[in-house]
């Protein structure tokens, strides 16, 4: 080890390397502080030559390597095993934005870069980079990428894949793919680019990425809307659909129960509709012609909806500060689960013609199993995607409840999810927190032919091994 630790200092300086408890602890635990682990060492590369080396070194000495960007992550991707014999490559010092390439619209940027800097940057070249979500002010394009991110955009520009134009990437033999053409149309065999977008560190290390803008909208309106339930929501978002067509770039769901854990630990947030609306649905409308048109499509499509009875309350919002406020409810519906303490994450997605019957099915038979849960559902309904979080009955100790209950919990709503044909994992991957239960729904013809592809790609298994598929 000695030797591997002196070799590596070769290539970075010390300086890159943390070998000290009390440095390397900040990368040792998620975000959510459901994992932690132990490493060797956190190694800090700036330059994809630097990390091919690494990728080298590890794989003369067979050393495993966990790659890390922001480690918001929640399914425990980025964080190493207790072995102590791992060690994490995190990319925040390749934070480099190469530049906008107008004529194409897009932007090269490296794996480190945070989310919120790439938005800003092209902002201010008067594009729009639409991936968006809760984490990121923290979170990295790589780390994005390697999840397949998903987000509040989803509905109208797609996840991070959808995005993407071209990757490098380190192989696990430490070479470099260069497939940074950004080229719309390439129908050159396999596509490797899609290989690696999400697969979570275990089949390379993304290091740079070309990223596909749009022109920035001229107007934004959001509304808060309050509906009865379920069927009314969907037939709300069919009617946005149908009206709005592409200028319906956002469109969540909060029950009544998720706004609750707001009401608690962020009182400031009041919900405009009242604490008693059974479901609550923040939409957004981006135009790219005028405000009055916009707000006019918008009245015209609520005042539908009223005399349909698909709603029974609205509130527009009259300025960006008030939609600002209205996003953050939607935004702290997870910190203010953070802050209530640890809770069952299901990230699911049901396809929008069940969603329905999936959840009052599910929710009755969850109540019913589980007397007292709270039932934290919320999500991007857009895309057919509910966070069904749950969490004990109020006043029940979290780390007791979960080590009785989190198996047989998993377990029904996994059931539930494979009945109605949707997904486990809808946007947060499957790190180490989801490794059975991809084993246990993906299909087993599926299943080998993950781990053909780990076997082929990474044959000594030390990229990011026992997470998504163990080999
Ligand atoms: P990390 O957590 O560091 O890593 C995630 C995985 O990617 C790990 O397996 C890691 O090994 C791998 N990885 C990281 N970088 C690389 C690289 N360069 N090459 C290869 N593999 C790599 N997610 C959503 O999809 N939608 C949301 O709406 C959303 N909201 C969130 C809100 C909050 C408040 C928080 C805390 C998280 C949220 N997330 C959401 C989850 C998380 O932010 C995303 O999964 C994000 O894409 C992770 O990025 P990261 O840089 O933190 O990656
Ligand atoms: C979101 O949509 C994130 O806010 C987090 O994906 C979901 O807290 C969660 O379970
Ligand atoms: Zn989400």
């Amino acid at each position: 080890m000695q030797t591997f630790i002196q070799q590596l200092t070769q290539v970075l300086g010390q300086k890159y390397i943390l070998t000290q408890d009390q440095d390397k602890a900040p990368f040792l635990t998620d975000w959510r502080k459901r994992f932690s682990g132990k490493a060797l060492a956190i190694v800090l590369p700036a330059s994809t030559t630097e990390v091919a080396r690494i990728v080298q070194l590890c794989a003369e000495y067979r050393i495993a390597i966990v790659p890390q960007g922001g480690h918001t992550g929640f399914c425990g991707g980025a964080t190493p095993d207790s072995s102590g014999n791992q060690i994490v490559l995190n990319l925040k010092r390749m934070n480099r934005i190469h530049g906008v390439d107008i004529a194409n619209q897009t932007i090269t940027v490296e794996a480190g870069c945070i989310l919120q800097a790439i938005q800003e940057n092209a902002a201010a070249q008067g594009f729009l980079f639409p991936l968006s979500l809760g984490a990121e002010g923290s979170c990295m394009i790589g780390g994005n990428l390697a999840t397949n991110a998903g987000g509040t955009n989803v509905l109208r520009y797609g996840n991070a894949r959808d995005l993407c134009l071209g990757l490098e990437v380190v192989t696990a033999k430490g070479e470099v793919w260069n497939g940074l053409k950004g080229l719309r149309k390439d129908n050159t065999g396999y596509d490797l680019r899609d290989l690696f977008i999400g697969s979570e560190g275990t089949l390379g290390i993304i290091t740079s990425a070309v990223m596909k803008l749009y022109p920035l909208p001229i107007s934004q309106w959001t509304t808060l809307v309050a509906t009865e339930n379920v069927s009314a929501t969907i037939a709300l978002l069919n009617l946005f659909q149908k009206r709005a067509t592409s200028l319906l770039t956002g469109f969540e769901m909060m029950t009544q129960e998720s706004l609750a854990l707001n009401a608690k630990h962020f009182p400031q947030l009041k919900n405009p509709l009242g604490d008693k609306t059974p479901f609550s649905i923040l939409i957004e409308l981006s135009d790219h012609e005028s405000e009055a048109h916009v707000r006019q499509l918008l009245e015209g499509i609520l005042e539908e909806a009223f005399a349909a009875d698909i709603i029974t309350d609205a509130v527009i919002a009259n300025n960006l500060a008030q939609a600002n406020t209205f996003w953050h409810m939607r935004e702290h519906i997870t910190l203010a689960q953070a802050e209530e303490g640890a809770n069952l994450k299901h990230d699911i997605t049901i396809p929008l013609s069940s969603l329905d019957k999936f959840i009052s099915e599910t929710d009755a038979l969850m109540r019913s199993k589980f007397p007292g849960v709270r039932i934290i559902n919320f999500g991007h309904l857009g895309d057919g995607n509910l966070h069904y979080n749950i969490a004990p009955p109020e006043g029940v100790d979290q780390k007791v409840f979960n080590l009785t209950y989190e198996k047989a919990i998993h377990e029904l709503v996994y059931g539930q999810v494979e009945r109605f044909h949707g997904s486990i994992s809808a946007e947060h991957g499957v790190g180490q927190l989801k490794l059975a239960d991809l084993r246990a729904h993906k299909g087993n013809v599926a299943h080998d032919l993950m781990k053909s592809l780990k076997q082929a790609l990474d044959p000594q298994n030390i990229l990011n091994p026992h997470k998504v598929v163990s080999i």
